[in-house]
């Protein structure tokens, strides 16, 4: 496929030869289960209720294979899956790899600025929505994007009734295709062959897309499958995009399914669906970035539920304080996994028998023998003193060697010898587990969500009343960073944050959890002492005014 770096031969032997990689695609391996689990519950909708077994979802999602080939959808076709937390995310996920084609794993609230985009990109050729999704009329957005965007040709709606020219993903569900066409038909994938397109946390301008191959993705949930010791007893609540890569491989759906698990699937992060799906459904591993174990533990009313299902916590996007990590066991009853996880694929696991200590002041090892990593210094590639803070590069089995069709960026953000530079800051913790300390990418980490600062700072440059601008992190007691906007306005304008918002979403169309969150005028932006804008000093400088 163009624009796609594959592992170097010698490596791609090596991970053969070692058996991280069999050769088979994602589905190959979902059918497996399917077939092994068939008459086991495998999803089951917190908010409708709806109970999937392993059979039926198996049989549903090639249904809907069979559609899309019928469609025209062909082998390495994209198709942008935007859904929210439903079993359709799913379905259309499997659906759309069955048929050959490749799911690019966008996130329920991104807009027309960001979907557009990904079309273009990728010259996708589908586009899976809900009609609306808070408020906002999805249909009219796809309509937009393909003004601009050639390649797409293929919507599905679900939801709601489809425009013309689209179609109702509900009623290709409904309608037994599979008796008319034999599955056999359905394109073969090559296990090299990018199977999924994740996105990047993002620092640049526009979000990467993430090509995990069938080999490497298969790998990566296998094996975390077993870090995390998933059994077909296991009941997991996912209440996180189900899109991103901690919820859907590590160990996520993928994972689980790989086991015989079953599956909650909520639409609605908050502590108290949680505590409610985790009472109603006997959950015993939940799947939750910081933020939200956080927003449990503080919660009023957790005495009300019966959270004594609970076994294990499986955290990660954002950094886990000890502080809390150490409340768990006492205030929840159950224990907690650290990952420290990124979509471009290095995985660091905290281990289920590690001490208490590691447990909860580190984020862990690298999940396989295969993987490679050091901690260097950022500008010469150095590795730095044991124990010192360097930067974290990675290399491995299921770590990509390149964002798609980005070569240019690909030359920064790999190493000469194909190690992913992370961005983030850490030191080796005596036990070899590492810690995580801060970052040199220029992101905020919103509850786990990343937002790239340079990506809204271009946004919001587009503004007419605007002279310059930079958005920083401020420090949130619940959802670790926000954003805040500094801007330096053109003579005589004015400017509040809602006015800037306004902006934001209705002339840029971007996502309402990327808009700054604070608003600060200079009249000059702070500079370092060789000329270079002082985010450093942005930074305090917001957060000392939150202090006071
Ligand atoms: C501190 N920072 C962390 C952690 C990620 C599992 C879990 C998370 C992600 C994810 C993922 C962190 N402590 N435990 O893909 O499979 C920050 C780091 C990292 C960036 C990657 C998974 N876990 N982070 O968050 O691609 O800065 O992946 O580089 O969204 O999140 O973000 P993302």
């Amino acid at each position: 496929m163009d624009g796609h770096v594959s592992y170097p031969p010698e490596f791609a032997d090596e991970y053969r030869k070692k058996g991280y990689w069999l050769d088979k695609t994602i589905t190959e391996v979902m059918d497996e289960s399917f077939e092994r689990f068939a008459s086991n519950p495998l999803l089951i909708s917190a908010q409708s209720g709806r109970v999937f077994t392993y059979r039926e979802f198996g049989a549903l999602s090639t249904r809907l294979a069979l559609h899309l080939k019928a469609l025209g959808l062909k082998l390495y076709d994209r198709v942008i899956l935007q859904v929210p937390n439903q079993p359709e995310v799913l379905l259309a996920y499997l659906a759309v790899m069955k048929a050959g084609g490749i799911p690019i794993m966008a996130l329920p609230p991104h807009q027309e600025a960001e979907i557009g985009y990904f079309a273009r990109h990728s010259d996708a050729v589908g586009l899976v929505i809900p009609s609306i999704f808070s408020k906002t009329d999805k249909q009219q957005m796809a309509a937009n994007i393909m003004k601009a965007a050639a390649s797409l040709k293929l919507v599905l709606v679900t939801g709601g009734e489809p425009r013309e020219g689209f179609h109702a993903l509900d009623q290709l569900l409904a309608d037994p295709i599979e008796e008319r066409v034999d599955a056999e038909t359905l394109p073969r994938a090559n296990p090299d062959a990018p199977a999924v397109l994740q996105l990047s946390g993002g620092t640049t301008g526009v979000p990467k897309l993430i090509p995990r191959t069938h080999n490497d993705y298969v790998y990566n949930f296998l094996c975390n499958a077993d870090i995390s010791r998933l059994s077909r007893e296991n009941i997991m609540l996912v209440a996180i995009p189900q899109e991103h890569n901690f919820a859907l491989a590590c160990p996520g759906f993928m994972g689980l399914v790989s086991r015989g698990g079953c599956e909650i699937l909520s639409s609605v992060p908050s502590p108290e669906a949680a505590m409610k799906t985790i009472q109603e459904h006997r959950v015993t591993h939940w799947t939750a970035v910081p933020a939200m174990i956080i927003g449990m533990l503080n919660h009023p009313d957790r005495d009300k539920y019966d959270l004594s299902s609970l076994q294990l916590i499986l955290t990660g996007g954002s950094k886990l304080n000890p502080e809390v990590a150490y409340r768990i066991r006492p205030e929840l009853g159950c224990d907690v996994q650290q990952v420290l996880g990124m979509a471009e694929g290095p995985l660091f696991w905290t281990r289920l028998d590690d001490p208490e200590e590691v447990r909860f002041t580190t984020q862990g090892r690298p999940q396989s023998p295969g993987d490679e990593f050091k901690i260097v210094e950022p500008a010469t590639g150095e590795e730095v003193a044991p124990g010192a803070l360097g930067e974290l590069w990675c290399r491995g089995p299921h770590t990509i060697r390149g964002y798609y069709r980005a070569a240019e960026h690909n030359a920064k953000a790999f190493s000469p010898d194909g190690y992913y530079k992370s961005g983030d800051l850490v030191r080796l913790h005596p036990t070899g587990n590492i810690v995580v300390e801060g970052r040199i990418k220029d992101c905020i980490n919103r509850g786990g969500e990343k937002i790239s600062a340079e990506e809204i700072e271009n946004h919001i440059l587009a503004d007419p009343r605007i002279d310059n601008c930079a958005c920083v992190s401020m420090p949130d007691p619940v959802l670790g960073e926000r954003v805040c906007a500094f801007v330096v306005l053109k003579p005589g304008r004015e400017l509040t944050l809602p006015e800037l918002n306004h902006f934001l979403l209705e002339e840029r169309r971007i996502a309402k959890f990327k808009l700054p969150e604070r608003l600060e005028l200079l009249g000059a932006m702070p500079l370092t002492n060789v000329g270079k804008l002082n985010k450093v000093a942005l930074r305090q400088m917001v957060a000392e005014k939150l202090q006071n």
